[in-house]
């Protein structure tokens, strides 16, 4: 039985009337104006939306005069018409701002990669928890809060960690949940598991979906630009780096992309042999040095090489350091400042559970990465890492490895690995 289930359980053993009051009552009033409040709470406190996104779509009355620019010198505007103009340009100035490359930052944009390209997002940046449909509009009852209904949430707090999702993780999802499910209405159509579950789903989506780009989208965008594309892959010890490297590689000449491999791990004994051996399966080149060479050379050497003869795609497959090795951690900073990759991706072990996470963030406060690369998601591995190290680190899952074979690496889809954690 699933996660969800065995919340599930439960949560019907609760009466409804435990949770929520009559729709005409003063308190279902009250619990639709905390519920609201508490939702522009969670959001106050959010870091900024993806994209800024003007508040106002443009209205017919602007069409005329759609690219003029705003004089920065002109003077004050006067009527209410130009000071609505002037808030526009300014707002529609804000959300265009994140496409040009920005120097200085302290807050990465998640749609920018860490050498300052734009990644191209994939599916809807922002879900909305919905529960609108007219059935719900009138008649049933409104949930409010009560001890009754923390006590549920706590017991799905208890479930959810057991999944390995991460507290922090998890101390959000409760909360946007609470604050999804006070004020809203049950009837006979949306009874409260199935209000739950929705209000669940949207909450984790929320957390998988943010900030997620397509990895065939951005790097046949990176080469309408220039070749090769350079994509860094880094990570903890053993998560998979070498493997996904390989994958990656069939997956591009597939496309009829020509690829070239650096072999930059000249740190561990085998690790050069190893690639060298899958790019002559997967009929690559690899760009290598003797043991114990210096990675950062190969790995410029390895884009060097791919420029000079107009290849396409270099993947430098690094050596597998813990985070807190500071000289190996740096040599790592060297390869990215040398080859300044297009993509940089983290490789994830799913059966690391929650130290997965903390390697992440780790991993992240020395060598900010793009995305992940979630392997061995065949195993048992539960699901929750991938939650969490999203949540934690604010990049995404791009990734998916499900086996050993060169196949074996899919578009990570967030649909499915919350249908696997819930169950
Ligand atoms: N089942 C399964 N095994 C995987 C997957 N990805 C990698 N592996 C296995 O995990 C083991 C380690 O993979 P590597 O690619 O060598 O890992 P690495 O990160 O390069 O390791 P180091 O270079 O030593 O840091 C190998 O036995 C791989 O076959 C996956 O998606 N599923
Ligand atoms: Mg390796």
């Amino acid at each position: 039985m699933g996660l969800f289930d065995r919340f599930k359980k439960r949560f019907k053993k609760s009466s409804k009337e435990e949770i929520s009051v009559d729709e005409d009552s003063a308190e279902a009033k009250q619990a639709a104006e905390e519920g609201a409040r508490m939702r522009q709470d969670i959001v106050k406190t959010r870091e900024a939306p993806i994209t800024a996104i003007p508040t106002e779509e443009p209205g017919d009355e602007w069409d005329e005069d759609d690219d003029t620019v705003p004089d920065p010198f002109a003077a004050p505007p006067r009527d209410r018409k130009e000071r609505k103009k002037a808030e526009r340009a300014a707002s529609l100035e804000q959300a265009e701002k994140p496409e040009e490359p920005k120097q200085g930052k302290s807050v990465p944009d998640p749609m920018q990669s860490t050498t300052g390209r734009k990644l191209v997002p994939s599916g809807p940046v922002e879900i909305e928890v919905d529960f609108g449909d007219s059935a719900t509009k009138t008649g049933g009852r409104v949930i409010t809060a009560s001890s009754k209904l923390d006590s549920l949430l706590e017991e799905l707090e208890e479930e959810l960690l057991t999944s390995d999702m991460a507290h922090s993780a998890v101390e959000e999802v409760i909360s946007t949940l609470k604050a999804n499910l006070i004020g809203t209405r049950l009837t006979g159509v949306k009874k409260l598991d199935i209000v739950l579950e929705e209000a669940l789903r949207n909450t984790l989506l929320k957390i998988l979906e943010s900030g997620y780009w397509d990895f065939d989208q951005t790097v046949n965008a990176f080469l309408d630009e220039g070749r090769p594309v350079v994509i860094m892959i880094v990570g903890v010890n053993g998560t998979g780096k070498t493997t996904t490297t390989a994958k990656i590689a069939h997956r591009l000449s597939s496309q009829g992309k020509s690829v070239v491999l650096a072999a930059a791990d000249t740190f561990r004994a085998g690790a050069i042999d190893q690639l060298a051996t899958h790019a002559d399966r997967l009929g690559v080149r690899c760009i290598r040095s003797q043991r114990g060479g210096d990675a950062a050379a190969v790995s410029r050497d390895a884009v060097d090489s791919a420029k000079a003869r107009g290849e396409d795609i270099v993947i430098i497959d690094t050596a597998g350091r813990m985070q807190n090795k500071t000289n190996l951690m740096e040599e790592l900073r060297k390869v990215h400042r040398v080859t300044q990759p297009h993509l940089v991706l983290f490789v994830a072990d799913a059966l690391a559970g929650n130290d997965a996470v903390t390697q992440a963030v780790e991993f992240q406060r020395i060598l900010s990465f793009d995305g992940a690369a979630l392997c061995k998601l065949d195993t048992d591995a539960k699901g929750g890492a991938a939650l969490s190290i999203a949540h934690a680190t604010g990049r995404p899952i791009v990734l998916a490895g499900v086996g050993q074979g060169y196949e074996d690496l899919l578009d990570f889809d967030p649909k499915w690995l919350i249908d696997t954690v819930l169950g």
